[in-house]
């Protein structure tokens, strides 16, 4: 799972370098600032600080990490939040890449960012976010890295209001109206909404389709292609690589190589959903994807909903998807 949101204080993360919201001069700050010195050890900690100097705002440097679980702090200046008109987004933007340009080039493997100029600086969460996940998304195309975004606590990162009330009225609407049904009769379907009368009969279908009722004729029709073999060729289809496909999943090289090598690979429920989301498939694709490998949609599970409604808005950002899951209160697709 090459990005994660996490919940944590930063100093506690065992990654090869944490990022710092460093004050441009080198000095202890506030936040992040505070926390990372006091782990670090303040003296030795400022004096490495010391000898880089100042820093630009968007730009970094690098020291070693000393008490640290990390090996490295990676200091950062973000942007001071003006009302959005003096570069603050092209700045907090550089940050986050020269962050990145830093970890990669001193070899590491795993980095944790704060969400960087939300604090102190005041930059709105929603657009940070935004910033996190388009850099994220460029980079992890074309490196390696396991990438944390680290932030303290669950009401921290909302990524627009908006969207939000959408999707949890739409998994409210949804269980409500299902679990009614279950509960009591058809007679509430006058009571509930268009959209879940829409979706209810669509579970009864599939559920009514493979019951007993399946004619040996239909089963014998069905096709008998595995969840590798359909991924592989809905890859190929999609005119993506391979590991485009894996890296849009979230997910990394050794379990998309353990896929590949074995044609029954049964995959666990969250992967074969992520694979669905980064090939963009719709929600009838997706279901036939879920099925190879013996997973259907679950009507009853609030995590399941969320998925079905970004596959049918279209929202296939992975990255944006997993923030938008925490924020939910719901597990992310890589916890597992
Ligand atoms: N772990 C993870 N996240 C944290 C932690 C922590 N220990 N502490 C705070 N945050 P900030 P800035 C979150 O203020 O806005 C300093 O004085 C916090 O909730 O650390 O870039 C420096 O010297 C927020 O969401 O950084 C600079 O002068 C995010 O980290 C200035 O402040 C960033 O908040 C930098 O301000």
């Amino acid at each position: 799972m090459p990005f994660k949101i996490v919940r944590n204080d930063i100093t506690k993360m065992q990654v090869d370098a944490i990022v710092n919201t460093a004050n441009p001069r080198p000095i202890i700050g506030g936040g992040t600032d505070s926390a990372v010195y006091k782990a670090a050890g303040k003296k030795l900690l400022l004096a490495e600080r010391k000898k880089i100097g100042k820093i630009a705002r968007g730009q970094a440097a690098i020291t070693p990490a000393f008490n640290l679980k990390a090996k490295y702090v990676i200091h950062t200046v973000g942007p001071r939040w003006r009302g959005g008109n003096h570069g603050e987004e092209g700045i907090l933007c550089s940050c986050y890449e020269n962050s990145l340009r830093f970890a990669k080039e001193n070899g590491c493997k795993s980095i944790a960012f704060p969400l960087i100029s939300t604090g102190v600086y005041g930059f709105p969460k929603d657009l940070a976010l935004q910033i996190v996940i388009s850099v994220v998304s460029k980079f992890l195309i074309k490196e390696d890295m396991m990438i944390y975004l680290v932030v303290f606590g669950p009401k921290e990162t909302r990524l627009s209001e908006k969207l939000f009330e959408k999707i949890e009225s739409y998994i409210d609407e949804e269980y409500v109206a299902i679990k009614r049904r279950e509960e009591y009769s058809d007679d509430f379907a006058g009571e509930v909404s268009q959209r879940s009368r829409r979706v209810v009969p669509q579970y009864k279908a599939e559920e009514t389709k493979t019951s007993a009722d399946h004619s040996l004729k239909d089963l014998m029709e069905q096709s008998d292609e595995t969840f590798q073999q359909m991924l592989l060729r809905l890859i190929v289809e999609k005119g993506m690589t391979n590991a485009e496909a894996y890296k849009k999943a979230n997910q990394d090289k050794k379990l998309f190589s353990k896929i590949k090598n074995s044609v029954n690979y049964q995959p666990k429920k969250k992967t074969a959903m992520a694979f669905a989301l980064a090939l963009e498939l719709n929600l009838d694709e997706a279901k036939d994807l879920l099925s190879r490998a013996g997973y259907a949609f679950s009507p009853s599970s609030h995590f399941d909903k969320a998925i079905q409604y970004f596959i049918e808005t279209k929202k296939y950002n992975i990255y944006e998807i997993e923030i938008m899951l925490y924020n939910l209160g719901l597990e992310t697709l890589c916890n597992y």
